[in-house]
């Protein structure tokens, strides 16, 4: 097992586009756990792979109380189910310390491979549908700060830049 440096924002790499997974290798089992390791000790409840600078489509998360409910999931594609939605205030572990209010779908249909590459088909509600949209987000190179207001947005690109020039990679 290993941990994995996080890339923050305003990194440019987060922009970038993650590639479809064409065959589930032992290297990239062995990704996913270091990301599920990556994220249990950061903490966080999810990590899209192209946080730790791996352009691919693959996302971890465990939204239980305990902390004992890892998932992943390969190639994940999404579609709301109806026209529900939802707020929560959200945070990131690619933009530490900050948190909006961020709207989303309530409900979406789940299509995804697991570890296994077993076909996995299901609707997710509640704050699991919150946190895949906003892993797949990442997948895309879209972070939660795009859905703010510009004004905020470069408020907390200044204060992590800022951090970033004290601190730098
Ligand atoms: O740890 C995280 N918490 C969180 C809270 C509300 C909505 C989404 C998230 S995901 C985030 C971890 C992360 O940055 N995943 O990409
Ligand atoms: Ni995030």
């Amino acid at each position: 097992m290993a941990l994995l440096s996080i890339l923050e924002y305003p990194d440019h790499r987060l922009r970038k586009k993650a590639k479809p997974v064409t065959h589930i290798d032992a290297a990239l089992q062995q990704l996913a756990q270091d990301m599920l390791e990556t994220m249990y000790q950061a903490p966080g409840i999810g990590l899209a792979a192209i946080q730790v600078n791996r352009p691919v489509r693959l996302v971890v998360l465990d939204v239980s109380e305990e902390k004992n409910t890892p998932q992943i999931f390969f190639n994940p594609l999404l579609t709301p189910v109806d026209e529900s939605r939802n707020s929560y205030d959200e945070g990131c572990l690619s933009v530490p310390g900050f948190y909006e209010l961020v709207e989303r779908p309530a409900r979406v249909r789940v299509q995804a491979l697991n570890e296994q590459a077993i076909a996995l088909d299901f609707i997710a509600d509640g704050l699991l549908a919150t946190c895949i949209q906003h892993e797949v987000d990442h997948l895309n190179g879209k972070l939660f700060v795009d859905y703010i207001s510009s004004l905020k947005r470069e408020r907390i690109r200044k204060k992590l830049e800022k951090q970033h020039k004290g601190h730098p990679a």
